[in-house]
């Protein structure tokens, strides 16, 4: 019911065309209801009817949860609790940038809102004011394994959603006049978002079924399929053919192609600049140059720097607050469809909180931009909370994903540009302290070609670049300018205790000492013998990195 009062009353969209921008969104947070949505999207006439019976098949893109190899997904969803957070993106961009009369609608499963991010994301659409937003929470009372925390409790679910500050109805969803009521209802609400809790009962109309447990994910036994099929067919009041409404066509066309920085970078070789200053100076540029460019940071705008974004493009800057999960849906949302190119920034550390939230990004198949700053012991004295270590690894094993560990200010400032320009997600790694501008301003630098840098120095076995500074060490060592014979790389870093490990790439793979963790620590305790043979560095993104030791 809920399903065909959104698809077939509430929502205005073509269905010949799924991703027209000025469509309505509809987000499945509860992503394993995947065949409601294959069903719905059948009965619009996008699907034809014998598709669906390739549901699930290895070589159909109806798969077992929705991904974007259909054109009518924006976001992957089966994680659970992510959905939300994507559609307060979509209507974030729908009311602040394009300014079009599009609206989005998430539906929520109610055992999905145990998680965490649910409640992120329901503060940010209050905050926002997003009424442009109904979440649909399907209140079935049972989750996979046994009974939701709330049950049935939907006065519970009522002033939770009213504390969050959504403008909240509390319906029958079996009933389609209350659920077309309470939908008509938000589409006249302004300032706030809508929650509509509806009640429901999962297997409705299946005899045996209807409100029971172990039944979730499971499928009918064959023997009672006719009857089933039967009973639901019964309950069937007209086979008038539905048409969905139009969508108001008032989107703006937009350029998100081939954006270049208007100017080179403004450094001098050895100013001393942050890479994480850098990226703020960048991607303040880059907000000049297209003003589809937008920012988000989790209140850490003044260290990571994006705050240089907002003191020039304030109307393009989001701020998400402490709830970096959030942070990265809401990005997700952002991007979807092509309507901005985002950048989110947050200390490199706290992105591995949303993990779960960036590989759903990549199977979500994104163009999204992440900048973790203070990356690496260098921060020294804030201690090891605030350090990313495990970042690097993390992205690493992100799909399609390009790591960007850009060495000084000029390189930041490529990347930036080159992270904007590239599909798939983007990781910028910077740094907190001041370290050296070692690259003129007109250098190049290209995604996936490594450069080599002063090889001769380490091969002696001498530090690279400040011994006090991890990050200046390993960053000098990492664009690495082509020399003649085979690439090289040294980083070094200086040990608590001060002893020193280092390791020496040179000539297609001799490693001196030393020991190099992807995750980017430098272990003293493990050294390689000198001499042994090591794999080439082979690059990461535009990062030269040993990818196997
Ligand atoms: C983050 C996450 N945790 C666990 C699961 C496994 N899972 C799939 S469906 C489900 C139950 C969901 O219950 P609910 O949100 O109430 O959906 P409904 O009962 O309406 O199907 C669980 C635990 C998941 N997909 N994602």
């Amino acid at each position: 019911e809920i399903a065909a009062v959104l698809f077939f009353q509430a929502m205005r969209y073509r269905a010949s065309q799924p991703a027209h921008p000025s469509n309505d969104r509809f987000v499945l947070s509860k992503g394993h209801a995947a065949p409601l949505l294959y069903a719905a999207w059948a009965e619009a006439g996008f699907l034809k009817e014998p598709e669906l019976l390739n549901l699930r098949k290895i070589d159909s893109d109806l798969e077992g949860h929705p991904t974007p190899r259909l054109p009518f997904v924006d976001v992957a969803t089966g994680s659970l609790g992510q959905g939300l957070g994507a559609a307060c993106g979509m209507a974030y961009v729908g009311k602040y940038f394009d300014k079009a009369s599009y609206r989005v609608f998430c539906l929520l499963g109610d055992g999905e809102v145990s998680e965490g991010s649910v409640w992120e994301a329901l503060a940010f659409g209050s905050h926002y004011q997003l009424d442009n937003l109904v979440a649909i929470v399907d209140v079935n009372r049972l989750g996979q394994s046994e009974a939701t925390p709330l049950c049935h409790d939907m006065e519970v679910y009522r002033r939770r959603c009213e504390a969050f500050g959504w403008n909240t109805y509390v319906v029958d969803g079996h009933a389609v006049e209350e659920l077309d009521e309470a939908l008509r209802q938000a589409a006249q609400v302004k300032g706030k978002p809508t929650a509509i809790v509806a009640k429901t009962y999962k297997g409705r109309g299946i005899p045996g079924v209807e409100d029971a447990e172990n039944w979730h994910g499971k499928p009918m036994p064959k023997d009672k399929v006719e009857s089933i099929i039967g009973a639901i067919q019964s309950r069937i009041q007209t086979h008038q053919v539905l048409v969905p409404q139009a969508p108001i066509e008032d989107v703006p066309q937009i350029s998100i192609a081939g954006i270049c920085m208007p100017s080179p970078p403004e450094y001098t070789i050895g100013d001393k600049v942050a890479t994480r200053k850098a990226y703020g100076v960048a991607l303040a540029k880059l907000g000049a140059a297209n003003e589809r460019v937008v920012a988000l940071d989790g209140d850490t705008k003044n260290s990571t720097f994006s705050e240089l974004f907002k003191q020039v493009h304030p109307e393009r800057y989001i701020e998400c607050y402490i709830a970096e999960q959030n942070m990265v849906s809401v990005a997700l949302g952002c991007a979807a469809r092509d309507r901005a190119v985002v950048f989110a920034s947050t200390f490199a550390a706290f992105f591995t909180r949303a993990f779960d939230h960036i590989r759903m990004g990549a199977i979500s198949r994104t163009n999204l931009n992440l900048c973790g700053s203070h990356c690496g012991v260098s921060i020294g004295e804030d201690g090891p909370s605030q350090m990313a270590l495990e970042d690097i690894a993390m992205f690493r094993t992100i799909p399609g994903c390009t790591v960007f560990y850009p060495s000084d200010a000029v390189s930041t400032e490529r990347a930036v540009c080159l992270a904007a320009n590239t599909k798939g997600i983007c990781f910028i790694r910077t740094s907190r302290p001041e370290t050296p501008v070692i690259y003129p301003p007109e250098e190049k630098f290209e995604i996936g070609q490594a450069k080599v840098r002063g090889w001769e120095e380490c091969v002696g076995g001498e530090l690279l670049g400040d011994p006090g500074s991890m990050a200046a060490s390993l960053s000098q060592a990492c664009w690495i300018p082509e020399q003649k014979g085979a690439p090289a790389c040294s980083q070094a870093a200086p040990a608590r205790g001060g002893s020193v490990k280092w390791l020496i790439f040179k000539g297609g793979g001799e490693c001196a000492r030393g020991w190099w963790h992807l995750a980017g620590l430098w272990s003293p305790g493990e050294s390689s013998q000198a001499g042994q043979r090591c794999p080439a560095p082979v690059p990461a993104g535009v990062l030269g990195l040993g990818q196997r030791l």
